[in-house]
């Protein structure tokens, strides 16, 4: 009896966490590798690596373990001829987390394009958390302009900001977009 209790015990510890899937997205240079890479090491406490100035080509896949959650984090490469592959893991995914670099004016709309295109393939129209990253080059035009721009989408949406700079700072950056995503994850 007190063995089976035991086998019982140790069966539910192995119970793992449900998991959540996010897939971070945004175009090229907008600051996904870095933000991945201090997600995984703040909350998922994987030591963190010195990202190569390089873009992305394909995936960087982390998994930690957050808030009761098995996080799966999908930093999916934003060149322009990657941009149609995004829509390809939003089956699986159950959030989104859209990089914007809020430093660059420049691209912004390019920015909002590849979203708009993205999206409409997104039939369960997934929650999105707009992560305005470079905070520490914050351009006002663009947080204005982002303000506004989530105003016009039909998913549930928020706007948080990121900086390498401050992440390890005493604001909870990184927790807190991944408490959101917790919130608003769609199962
Ligand atoms: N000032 C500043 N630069 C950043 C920050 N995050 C990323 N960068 C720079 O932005 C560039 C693109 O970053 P990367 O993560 O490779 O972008 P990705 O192409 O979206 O994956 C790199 O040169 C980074 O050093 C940040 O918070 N602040
Ligand atoms: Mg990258």
């Amino acid at each position: 009896m007190f063995s089976l209790a035991k086998e019982v015990v140790s069966l539910c510890k192995k119970k793992p966490n449900p998991s959540l899937k996010i897939m971070i997205v945004g175009i090229d240079g907008a600051g996904k590798t870095h933000f991945e890479e201090y997600f995984g090491s703040i909350i998922g406490h994987i030591p963190l690596q010195e990202v190569y100035e390089m873009t992305t080509i394909g995936v960087n896949t982390k998994v930690i373990q957050y808030g009761g959650f098995e996080l799966s984090l999908w930093d999916i490469g934003g060149t322009a001829s990657f941009r149609n592959v995004w829509k390809r893991y939003l089956n699986e995914s159950n959030c989104i987390i859209y990089c914007i670099d809020s430093s660059n004016e420049q691209r912004l709309n390019e920015a909002y394009d590849a979203f708009t295109e993205f999206k409409r393939s997104d039939n369960k129209d997934l929650p999105v958390c707009f992560v305005l990253t470079k905070s520490d080059q914050l351009h006002p035009t663009v947080d204005l302009s982002v303000k506004s721009f989530i105003t016009t989408q039909s998913c549930v949406s928020s706007i948080k900001y990121f900086s390498i700079k401050t992440a390890h700072n005493e604001i909870p950056q990184v927790e807190d977009i991944a408490d959101w995503c917790i919130q608003h994850a769609l199962f």
